[in-house]
């Protein structure tokens, strides 16, 4: 686990730097049961609230030395973070090389210092959602806090102002409109979670449902 850690904190090293070539999968890129679209779907559950930037707030807490809470241009002002990565939903359909732009989840760690008690993340959302991940899921080079796809900022559509995005879980995993990040030294469910989906939701495991 340690290893892997500093592995993933290597990886994310090098891409800040710009120095990491991009990892693309080949042949076994499109996990089993899914297909690929072009068109980035909307899923939701239908709510879609509007949170003007001045009145946004990212509240970072629980078992943490140094709890904060960001408004947009303390958010901003934190190490921009760009990484490509495939999306893959739950419902069958997957997108290849999407440009997502943010702070990464490493940055984050950094900012609040985990307590060495915390083992589990829970998120929740502007529009009532929530889910949750294992740390060490979270503490990979690839998942971040997303303001932006593509070049262009996120759509309320698709989560915006920000987002979660963890690639190597099912989307519903990264939870949209993000509001508050919470360190936990448990695991508690969100609410697909308590809905019987999957809580691990690895796609290349054909992982959907618990
Ligand atoms: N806040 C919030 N986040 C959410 C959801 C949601 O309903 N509310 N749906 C999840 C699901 S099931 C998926 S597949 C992805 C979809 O993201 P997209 O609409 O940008 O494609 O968001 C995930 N995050
Ligand atoms: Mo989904």
């Amino acid at each position: 686990m340690k290893e892997q850690y500093i592995a993933a904190k290597e990886r994310w090293a090098r891409k800040m730097a710009g120095k990491e070539k991009r990892v693309v999968r080949s042949e076994d890129r499109l996990p089993p049961g899914q297909r690929e679209v072009h068109n980035f779907p909307v899923l939701d559950l239908g709510i879609r609230p509007e949170i003007p930037l001045d009145k946004w707030e990212l509240k970072i807490g629980g078992k943490v030395e140094n709890p904060v809470t960001l408004n947009w241009e303390q958010f901003m002002a934190l190490p921009q973070f760009k990484d490509v990565s495939d999306f893959h939903c739950v419902t069958t359909w997957s997108q290849f090389d999407m440009e997502f732009e943010g702070v990464a989840f490493f940055t984050i760690a950094d900012l609040v210092k985990p307590k060495p008690e915390a083992t589990h993340v829970y998120f929740k959302s502007y529009d009532g959602y929530s889910t949750n991940n294992p740390l060490d899921v979270c503490m990979d080079d690839d998942v971040m806090i997303a303001h932006s796809w593509n070049g262009k900022p996120l759509t309320r559509e698709h989560g915006g102002p920000a987002r979660i995005i963890i690639p190597k879980r099912y989307a519903w995993k990264g939870a949209k409109f993000i509001r508050e990040i919470t360190f936990l030294d448990r695991d508690i469910l969100g609410f697909w979670e308590l809905r019987g989906y999957s809580n691990t939701a690895d796609p290349f495991k054909d992982d959907r449902f618990a």
